[in-house]
């Protein structure tokens, strides 16, 4: 493989300090990945599956305290703090590079340094980004190979004076006290150390894919999203495709997977999954705005995923596909709480601890067999409904962007915003209650702009403003919506059944799209008439869709003040057309 000076002379100088045994250049082939698997399962650090079942398939457990994403760990180093926000925790890269350098020193010592190099996008698309990333783990090298387009390909695609994202990784002790997660924009670096879970290691997804991408999507005016992508075909072959963002672990994988249900099926909708978790959206020639997926594959929650939430996944996962912190089966497969199988008698949980069902641990509660955040990675081309545009360099074209919280109360199940900037301040004010994919309280709302309050690499309020500026360079708008698909009754029971039903929902979205169908004004945005969401094979209980879309006027009173007092911690960095998009919705909800 070609090694470029420049390349050679960082990894040198990242390896003087890190101390490893050996270096390994990963040329992405196949005869490596299988030495480097036999490698990982004669240590431990993989264990091989059953390969009848699961053929390709391992499994890897981190440590107990390393099971999920560490915001608080996670930090945007920028000269300027202001440059980073009030959403994001910040240090001096000066301050952030000393405190890492302790902890990398020495970290890789009797261990080797893998140098992966890796394209966000596919290569020579002039959307994708190249990265290369020095990591002491077999288990991220096989995971980037799945996430990524990896190896000596995207090498010589960089070239002698190519530029690319320096990512450095180290599980080091994996002590919770010493791992930092440092991003710095102004270096298009990443240093990742003391941790072995995938978004904190696999530094090609959040960490560049989002955090360093949505920089540099500022600067090069275009949108790096938490976004899934899917298409949706209509027997004459017409496809439209929407981009969805929800807070992590809100269903985003199960939307791009979506299966027609049974009552819409005559239809002959088909559907294609262009991705799953983030998008690159640019403005191309026709004045609209194309998006691509810069990932090659899936690591997605794994609890809850069966045959009837998602039957498209099951298939994804069945081989080449590895396995995090779920249960191990005595005959060598998987299991996890939400699983089509009943619980097994007996298995090792996800820490490898002996489990049966119904074990209680010492304060009486239910003991878990897989963690809540266990994951699978699968490679893209295994979804039996991947599109066949993945690899295509100018993405596909977009026709409707969705967002999306996880709600008990307030937002209908789906509405329109009135236009582009009222769309803008509707991702803005995004809330969600907190899930199992970040470290804290569970339950807890937190406001999540754009799903991206992990994600977003500069000062969210010139996010918003980037936002802005980018609906005056798309001439054909994507139209903007929001859903709902958790809103609960009165006694905490779903109104709504989700999953292949929320194709009702994107139906109308895009019937709006068309301009095929009229909605209803209201003062937070258009919301259908339901008998215009084609019901055909689901009974709902009386009440169920007007409860849906109730909007209620005090509780959206209260919830202005509640974005107020968030857009408030933005200070005058906030763009003015946010807070007259506030004031307008004030002014509608009093007004009628
Ligand atoms: C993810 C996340 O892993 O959002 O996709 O946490
Ligand atoms: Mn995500």
């Amino acid at each position: 493989m070609i090694k470029y000076a420049h390349v050679q002379e960082w990894v040198d100088s990242m390896a003087t300090m890190c101390q490893p045994d050996s270096i390994h250049w990963c040329d992405g082939s196949d005869e490596e990945r299988q030495r480097l698997t036999a490698q990982a399962v004669k240590t431990g650090e993989i264990i091989a599956l059953n390969q009848e079942k699961l053929p390709g398939c391992y499994f890897h457990r981190t440590a107990a305290n390393d099971v999920a994403r560490t915001e608080h760990l996670t930090y945007i180093c920028t000269s300027f703090q202001g440059d980073a926000g009030p959403t994001n925790n910040w240090m001096s890269p000066r301050e952030a590079y000393r405190k890492a350098r302790d902890i990398f020193t020495g970290a890789m010592k009797g261990r080797t340094m893998y140098v992966v190099p890796f394209a966000m996008g596919p290569i020579g698309s002039p959307f994708s980004k190249i990265g290369v990333e020095l990591t002491d783990s077999i288990y991220v090298v096989l995971n980037m190979r799945i996430m990524a387009r990896m190896g000596s390909e995207v090498m010589d695609a960089l070239g002698p004076q190519g530029e690319f994202t320096r990512c450095l990784h180290s599980k080091a002790d994996l002590d919770v006290n010493r791992r930092l997660i440092l991003h710095f924009p102004e270096d298009n670096a990443i240093w990742s150390v003391g941790s072995g879970y995938g978004g904190n290691v696999l530094l090609g997804k959040k960490c560049l894919a989002l955090r360093i991408a949505s920089v540099l999507a500022q600067r090069e005016k275009w949108l790096a999203e938490h976004m899934l992508i899917l298409g949706i075909e209509e027997p004459n072959g017409h496809i439209q495709y929407v981009a969805a963002a929800f807070p992590s672990a809100c269903g985003k994988t199960n939307l791009a997977m979506l299966l027609p249900p049974e009552g819409l099926k005559q239809k002959g909708y088909r559907i294609w999954t262009v991705g799953d978790d983030i998008a690159w959206m640019k403005v191309d020639t026709d004045g609209r705005l194309w998006a691509l997926n810069p990932e090659m594959g899936f690591f997605g929650v794994v609890p809850g995923t069966n045959m009837r939430s998602n039957s498209v996944a099951m298939a994804t996962i069945n081989r080449d596909t590895i396995y995090t912190n779920v249960a191990l089966n005595p005959d060598g497969t998987v299991w996890w709480e939400g699983h089509d199988d009943p619980p097994p008698s007996e298995a090792l949980d996800w820490q490898g601890r002996p489990w049966k069902p119904g074990l209680k641990d010492k304060d009486g509660n239910a003991v878990l067999a897989a963690h809540p955040n266990s994951r699978f990675t699968a490679p893209f081309t295994n979804c039996p409904t991947h599109s066949f545009r993945y690899n295509q360099h100018h993405g596909v074209a977009i026709d409707a962007i969705i967002f999306g919280g996880r709600r008990a109360t307030l937002a209908p199940l789906v509405y329109q915003a009135l236009d582009w900037n009222h769309g803008v301040f509707l991702g803005a004010s995004m809330a969600s209650e907190r899930t199992a994919a970040q470290f804290g309280a569970l339950g807890e709302v937190r406001r999540d702009p754009m799903a991206m309050l992990p994600f977003c690499g500069y000062n969210m309020a010139d996010y918003f403003g980037h936002w802005l500026d980018m609906g005056s360079r798309i001439k054909f708008q994507p139209k903007i919506f929001h859903v709902n698909w958790f809103r609960t009754d009165e006694n905490g029971k779903f109104l709504w059944p989700g999953f292949g039903e929320n194709l009702r929902i994107v139906e109308w979205i895009l019937a709006r799209c068309r301009g095929e169908v009229q909605a209803v004004e209201t003062p937070i945005g258009y919301v259908p008439d339901p008998k215009d969401i084609d019901m055909t094979g689901l009974t709902m209980p009386n009440g169920s869709m007007d409860k849906l879309f109730a909007i209620a006027r005090k509780d959206w009173l209260a919830e202005v003040d509640a974005v107020g007092q968030f857009f408030d911690g933005f200070g005058t960095r906030m763009p003015d057309e946010m807070w007259r998009q506030h004031e307008l919705l004030r002014t509608r909800l009093l007004a009628k």
